[in-house]
């Protein structure tokens, strides 16, 4: 009406007649828009199914087309995937055919919106992080929030293809909410004078129709991920990467999984601690830091106070292969000198369960043990823990981490942005100019991560993580420059040839290091991650040239090397103290000169005038070591005790003391990480002093 009385308005008597013709126009267009509405609108509501037959096809299509926004290298959605999906997809609506024409309308659509509104916020974080977005992401905004800057960049036009239903549905639904309540009206009126409808029909035919949908949508979700959580247990176990558990069950059974996971965890856990078992916990913490603390009178405390400190965490390094040849060749001649020039721990275990890489991370940083089951990095990625970086940013330092692998892959970039590192370089930040293995070759992937460090200002703490050497060690023949004779092509044959590549990456790290001056006042610290997963034993003893015992195996299986470098090749020589990863945060500070004795943390110093005498090393499964005997656990509580020096078992009794104190570290550190007691204790901590300077 107001447009019209603008018309009216109109000057010459021409133009008002063209303007009113004009207006008669629109206006019949509109009313055929109406129209086409109403009878759009009145045939959905006769139909009852055809607007969700519709929704799921078009949502379908959008899942298939979200997996080709993502186009994930080597990864293609199997047919009981995209059987899933669809399932999925009837799961979620089914209950909108119990609605009427018009909430159906607007269930289906908000539904619509809501999944398209996911995948192109996925498909952006992708883009970022090569990972997908999962609950503790959303809870920790922060890690969105540092993508806030360059979101603009990241999204492109093919995105907004997931919403191109829109251009028809906006309007329509506005169309719904002020008229089509009007129209849908009306066709009742109508179906009613004319006796059209079945009165019992609909409701019936719906409740039916729902029920065949969602046991439908069940078959097919359901039992598909049920099969493919029983065939591939380590995935749902360890859940090492999003990715791979989305190419497994589709776009929605992730989230749906994520969802169910995080719930599990955080909202519908039973109490897992007593208010005794926290005093206790936090009790056990303190007297841990009290014994550090009481270490802080030893000369080696602060020695080396605002030295950079470089840790080089590689990749199933071993240190079997040390100090030997094959084919006249020396396997790892750098390593063998850093070896000599550094304090070198013989007795060394890694702690790692089935987070792997990640957890041997997190024991070395947090001093943690890690979970039992899953990766501390994935599920804990929000808790609050003592870690190095954190605690070295505190004390000026920089802090950055370096792996040229994709971010999300252990769920690093929340964890390390948790661990608040100032900065990650992955892949995205890496030339692929030497392709080696599953990535970058570490040759080039030091060569680089040195570019960023040598920038950086005094004190640094850098962290690198090689990737070389990953199972199952297929090097580019022109890599392979051993000749391992028989055991060419073997499993045991192409680690050794990667490990050569490895410690040839590493002498050439020494040398950047030497060249840019930062040799003689950094801390190198070189650690193998966990063990190379090689049970091909006839393998090792045709290396090796002797047979190992069964006991010999585990015990090698876990045996890791690790070297302190410091400035003048200071405290070089053998160390047989038992060792762990969870010992070389404390070791890394204590050397700085920084204190540990308040901060959560269940390993000790390592590098002491006098090295402690009573030392243990925990393993995850309750195995635990020390200089003269190793305990291994054989379930309802017992175990068997060997003598070191013999190999063989002794009375379990030898083994007792040690036993209870691996098992009550391996408790307490749960409490801590399935309960984010650190957090708690903090809290507490801040209210007590509030409460006293009240
Ligand atoms: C990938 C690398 C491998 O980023 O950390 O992890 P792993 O399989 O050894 O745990
Ligand atoms: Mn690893």
């Amino acid at each position: 009406m107001r447009l019209l009385s603008v018309f009216r308005t109109a000057s010459s008597p021409e133009a008002s007649y063209k303007l009113k013709g004009d207006a008669l126009l629109i206006q019949r267009a509109a009313s055929s828009i109406r129209k086409a509405a109403d009878f759009i609108l009145i045939w959905l509501d006769r139909l009852t199914v055809i607007d969700w037959i519709l929704f799921v096809l078009i949502l379908y299509w959008k899942l298939h087309y979200f997996n080709k926004l993502l186009s994930v290298p080597y990864m293609e959605l199997t047919p009981t995937t995209k059987t899933m999906e669809f399932g999925a997809l009837l799961i979620i609506s089914f209950w909108t055919l119990l609605l009427p024409a018009r909430g159906r309308i607007f269930a289906l659509v908000t539904i619509n919106f809501l999944l398209s509104l996911l995948m192109f916020s996925d498909s952006v974080y992708y883009r970022y992080f090569q990972d997908l977005i999962t609950v503790p992401v959303l809870m920790q905004v922060g890690q969105v929030e540092s993508v806030g800057g360059s979101i603009t960049t990241l999204i492109a036009k093919k995105d907004f293809v997931l919403f191109a239903d829109f251009i028809f549905l906006l309007p329509f639904m506005v169309y719904l909410f002020w008229k089509g309540g009007k129209a849908l009206r009306q066709a009742k009126k109508e179906r009613q004078k004319r006796k059209a409808s079945i009165k019992w029909g609909k409701p019936v035919l719906r409740l039916v129709l729902s029920g065949c949908i969602i046991l439908l949508g069940s078959q097919l979700f359901l039992t598909n991920f049920n099969a493919v959580q029983a065939k591939s247990k380590s995935l749902f176990a360890g859940n090492w990467w999003n990715l791979s558990l989305y190419n497994a069950v589709g776009g929605l059974g992730f989230h749906g999984y994520d969802l169910s996971r995080y719930a599990k965890m955080h909202w519908f856990k039973a109490q897992t601690v007593t208010a005794e078992q926290i005093t206790e916990t936090e009790a056990w913490f303190k007297e841990r830091g009290q014994e550090r603390k009481e270490l802080e009178k030893d000369p080696l405390f602060g020695a080396y106070k605002g030295k950079n400190v470089l840790m080089v965490q590689v990749e199933a390094l071993q240190d079997f292969m040390f100090d030997k040849s094959i084919g006249g060749t020396e396997i790892t001649p750098n390593l063998n000198k850093l070896a000599e020039e550094s304090a070198y721990f013989t007795n060394f275990y890694h702690q790692t369960s089935n987070g792997r890489t990640s957890d041997a991370d997190f024991s070395a940083h947090c001093s943690m043990q890690p979970i039992m089951n899953g990766s501390v990095f994935i599920q804990y990625s929000g808790n609050t823990f003592d870690c190095t970086p954190d605690i070295l940013k505190s004390h000026g330092y920089s802090a950055n981490v370096f792996h040229a692998y994709q971010g999300g892959f252990w769920n690093r970039n929340a964890m390390y942005k948790s661990m608040n590192y100032d900065m990650f370089y992955n892949l995205k930040h890496y030339q692929q100019d030497e392709a080696v293995g599953w990535s970058v070759g570490d040759k080039s992937f030091f060569r680089q991560s040195m570019d960023v460090v040598a920038e950086q200002k005094a004190p640094f703490y850098a962290f690198m993580i090689t990737l070389t050497s990953h199972h199952p060690y297929s090097m580019p023949e022109a890599q392979k420059l051993l000749d391992v004779g028989e055991l060419k092509d073997t499993i045991l044959g192409n680690y050794l040839q990667s490990v050569h590549y490895v410690d040839a990456a590493v002498g050439e790290l020494i040398e950047r290091l030497k060249s840019e001056n930062l040799w003689d006042n950094t801390i190198l610290v070189l650690y193998g991650d966990h063990d190379n997963s090689i049970k091909e034993w006839d393998q090792y003893e045709q290396f090796l040239g002797k047979p190992y015992t069964d006991f010999e195996q585990k015990r090698f299986n876990k045996q890791v090397p690790l070297m302190i470098h410091f400035p003048d090749s200071a405290h070089s020589g053998e160390y047989k103290m038992a060792a762990g990863q969870t010992d070389l945060a404390p070791t890394v500070l204590h050397l700085l000169g920084i204190s540990t004795a308040d901060s959560y943390m269940v390993g000790m110093p390592l590098m002491l005038q006098n090295p402690l005498s009573d030392h243990i090393v925990v393993q995850r499964f309750g195995a635990w070591s020390n200089e003269e005997v190793y305990y291994i656990p054989t379930g309802n509580g017992k175990g068997t005790c060997y003598s070191l020096a013999t190999g063989e078992p002794v009375e379990e009794s030898k083994c007792a003391a040690g036993t209870e104190l691996a098992n009550n570290e391996l408790m307490m550190s749960d409490q801590i990480v399935h309960n984010n007691l650190i957090k708690k204790y903090r809290k507490n901590n801040a209210l007590e002093v509030m409460g006293a300077n009240e």
